[in-house]
Parts: C-alpha cells; structure tokens; sequence
C-alpha cells in the first residue's frame, strides 16, 4: 500500500475489546500554569527563553483543559473512545521534584480519572511527559541518577492515590526525545546541546522506568491494570538494503533510537554495539552495577509511537555535535518521497506495519498498543448554515490508511490492542507552539471554543463501530511539500 495510491477498504473489522482511544500530554493542553501549587517545568523555563518557541509561545494557557474538564471528558465521550490517555504533570504533584506534596495537583488527575470512569472511559496515564520540574534541572536533570529516583517516588505517590482506577499505566513518552532533543540537539527543553549528557539521560530515564514501575507494582491495586512504557521508534531502512554500510547506518540509528531503550527495558542489557558506536563520548561508566536489572522489570504493553519513517545511508564522516544522533558521524539521512503533513513528515502507513511486525518479531512477548499516531495540517473553520465545520480530508484519509495497516498487522498475527490518535484537541505543538494542529477537534485559540474536525466524526464512527466501513482511499492525500 503506498501513501498516494487509491485503494478501497472493504469493511475492516477490528477484534472485539480493541481500545481506539486518543492521546494528549498536560503541558499540551491544560494552561492553568502556575495555579494552585503547580510548580515550574523545564518546559516553562523553556518556552519562556526568547527564540526557542516559535512565536514566543508558551503552555500559560494552551487549550484550558485544567478549567474544562467536564465539557472536555463530555467531548472524549462523544466520540465513543473507550480509553484517553492523558500526562500527568509532575510539578503539579510534587512541585519542587523532591519533598512536599502539593495535595491540589492529585486532586485535580482524580477528578479526571473519576470523570472518564464515570464517563464508561479508562483512563490511561502516562507519567512523564517532558515537564520534568526546574528545580531538578537545576541539579543537573537527567543527567543526574538522583532525578530517577526522584521520579520513583513520584511515581509511587500517583500510583498511591489513584491506583485502585487507572487502567493502564505508562512510565515515560518517548525518552529519545527527552534526552537527544533535550540534551544533545537543543530543539527541546532543557535545551542543552552535549552528546555526553544525552547518553546520560538516557541512561536516568531507562532507570526511571524501571524504578517506578517498583513502586507502582507495590502500589497499584486495580487488579487488571496494565504497565506499560511508551517509546518513539524508529522505523529506518537502509537506503541500499543490498549495501553493508546502508545496512550499518541504519543499524546505528535503530541502535541510538530504539534498542538504546528497548533492549535494557525489555531484556536488561545495552546494546554492545551502541557502546562500541558512542565510545569515543562515553564509557558508559554512569551505568552502575546492577542498573539493568532495575530497569528490567515486567510490563504489560509495550507502548509505540509512529508517524514517519527515515531511511539511513553511509556518507562522509562527519561530527554530530548538536544533532539528535550521537555519535552516528557517518551516518546521512535520505529524504524521504512525500506526501508530507505540515510537519513536513513523509506520510508512510507501510512503516506503521513494518514498525509493528519488526518490534512484535523483536519482543513477541508483550502486547502492543500504538500510543500516539496522527497528523498536523493546516485546518480552517468554515461555516454553513450557521454551523460551524473543520473539512480535514488528509486527515481522515491519513488515519483511515493507518488504521487500515494497523489491521493488516493483527491480521499478520501482531497481538496488537489499542491505538491512541494523536491529539485529542489542537495543542502546543513544542518547539513548534500553536503553529501545528494535530487535534481532531479544533480549537480556537482566542475563545477556546472546541470544533469537531470531520477526522473526528470519521473516528467516533469507528470507534463506535469496531470497523471502517467500505471506503476508498487516494487522490486526498498531497501536500504542498516539506516546509
Ligand atoms: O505532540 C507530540 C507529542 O507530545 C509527542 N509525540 C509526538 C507528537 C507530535 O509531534
């Protein structure tokens, strides 16, 4: 199936119990930055700095979610998704990383959590979605093992309080862009640009994973709650599969990008030719005895983020000071055939199946659940009639080929379980701010006001349904190009 050709869909029905759900992080969406008791995030301080988000945006406000609850948990609701899984906010539960808890943070994830059970909705938590508070930072972020520790008991504090409820736990979102855009390439906060001091957090968030989900295995009392870690990875080819050094270059970047977390989460060890590849930053000594065993700890769900693919070959040697790639000095990304969202990602629904069928043939063991997949475009309200309406037809059929793939992989024999769209609503998009809308719902930024997005209508019928109906995809996707 390629991004651009028509191909018809003749009523793929998903097996009974999958969890179409949606996704969303609390930086993202809840505003209500420094109200009762939240602390300060790394991601504050950040898009605080002048030039590091665009426009000069900030989380102060994003789209309200901490003030529309209700009316939001209504919307999750009105779509049919039997699962939402929302971040919580760190400096909102334990302000300052380490010591008082702040009671009005678990206050506020209880109501949530009460509102979607209430609502007939499981409520999927991830842990640490990048607000790591700025006090922790200032003692050296995840470059500091005390930071993982830290983490645990913030874990344990959560999963204290709300553990007889949440279905599904996840310890950390995507830890490749905590520590590569945040330590080494500079894109994300804490903004630092240190190849060593990636590893390192790389390093403290494996430990991180593993040490809280102690805790929350001695906490957690729901008794089919599920544990689970969530991690972008990367679906690379190599750009001549008939090529050794291709081949090599992609070796490195599934090395840095996924087995750099994969292989100490799920097996306990790191990969010997990651080691070899980074040797000339680091010996790895920050890894202490013992360390891998503490990461390796069971789960449930293995949580996969996926929306583009990369493709590797071997180019001239070169230095990767200040890019997301340690350490890969002769590897060159190849660009990738469009069509491209307005991210400027390739539109690529084959990777999702090739990503599934690769980490199932990797770690047949678990369950997989797509915790993020979405797309950005460049949506419009219009109105007819007076009511008011977002056409989003790339979305619709971008979602309709990934799901129509995700299907081809429980059909290839992936024991895959849930997909969660990314986003819920239109958010704050990072280094990018308001300036890319992932939402299937709409938001208008100066009153706030939520619009369905035809993608929305789309997914509550296939929610509701379990199955997308005869359908024929092609001719919607095309984009103007990369930006
Ligand atoms: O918005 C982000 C999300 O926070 C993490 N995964 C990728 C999304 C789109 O960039």
């Amino acid at each position: 199936m390629s991004a651009t050709g028509d191909f018809r869909i003749s009523g793929l029905q998903f097996p009974d119990g999958f969890t179409f759900g949606a996704a969303s992080a609390a930086y993202q969406i809840e505003g209500a930055a420094t109200e009762d008791g939240r602390g300060a995030s790394i991601w504050d301080t950040f898009s605080h700095t002048p030039g590091k988000v665009a426009n000069g945006d900030t989380g102060d406000v994003a789209v309200e979610f901490y003030h529309r609850v209700d009316e939001d948990l209504d919307l999750i609701k009105s779509l049919h998704l039997s699962a939402y899984r929302f971040s919580i906010a760190w400096p909102r539960i334990i302000p300052a990383g380490t010591g008082e808890v702040n009671e009005a943070g678990l206050a506020f994830y209880e109501r949530v959590v009460d509102g979607l059970i209430a609502r007939g909705i499981d409520p999927v938590v991830t842990l640490y979605h990048w607000d790591l508070p700025q006090p922790l930072e200032d003692r050296g972020g995840w470059t500091n093992r005390e930071t993982s520790y830290a983490f645990a008991r913030y874990a344990r504090v959560v999963g204290e309080r709300l553990g007889d409820r949440v279905a599904v736990w996840t310890t950390l979102n995507e830890p490749w862009c905590s520590a590569y855009l945040g330590y080494a390439s500079g894109e994300h906060a804490p903004g630092h640009r240190s190849e060593l001091e990636a590893l390192q957090a790389v390093h403290h968030l494996n430990l991180a994973h593993g040490l809280a989900l102690i805790e929350l295995r001695e906490v957690v009392t729901r008794p089919d709650a599920k544990f689970s870690v969530t991690n972008c990875l990367a679906t690379a080819y190599a750009a001549d599969p008939a090529n050794p050094e291709d081949v090599d270059a992609k070796r490195q970047i599934e090395a840095l990008q996924n087995r750099a977390f994969t292989d100490p989460q799920l097996r306990g060890f790191y990969p010997p030719d990651l080691l070899e590849d980074t040797k000339h930053i680091t010996d790895w000594s920050f890894v202490r005895d013992g360390d891998v065993q503490l990461i390796n700890q069971p789960i449930d769900i293995l949580g996969i983020n996926y929306y583009c693919t990369g493709t590797a070959r071997r180019g001239p040697e070169h230095s990767t000071e200040g890019t997301p790639y340690p350490g890969a000095t002769r590897v060159e990304a190849v660009e990738q055939p469009g069509p491209y969202t307005d991210m400027g990602w390739n539109i690529a629904p084959h990777g999702l199946y090739d990503l599934l069928v690769a980490t199932h043939e990797a770690y047949p063991e678990f369950d997989i659940m797509i915790m993020e997949n979405g797309a950005a475009y460049r949506d419009q309200v219009v109105e007819h009639n007076g009511v008011k309406r977002v056409h989003d037809p790339e979305r619709v059929d971008f979602l309709l080929r990934h799901f129509a793939a995700a299907h081809r992989a429980i059909k290839a024999g992936v024991p895959l379980t849930g997909y969660f769209v990314w986003s819920l609503m239109d958010n704050f998009e990072w280094a990018f701010g308001y300036a890319k809308r992932f939402g299937i719902v709409h938001v208008d930024y100066e009153t706030q006001e939520r619009t369905k997005k035809d993608s929305a209508l789309w997914y509550a019928n296939l929610a509701e349904t379990g199955v997308i109906p005869e359908q024929l995809a092609g001719g919607i996707l095309s984009s103007p190009g990369r930006n």
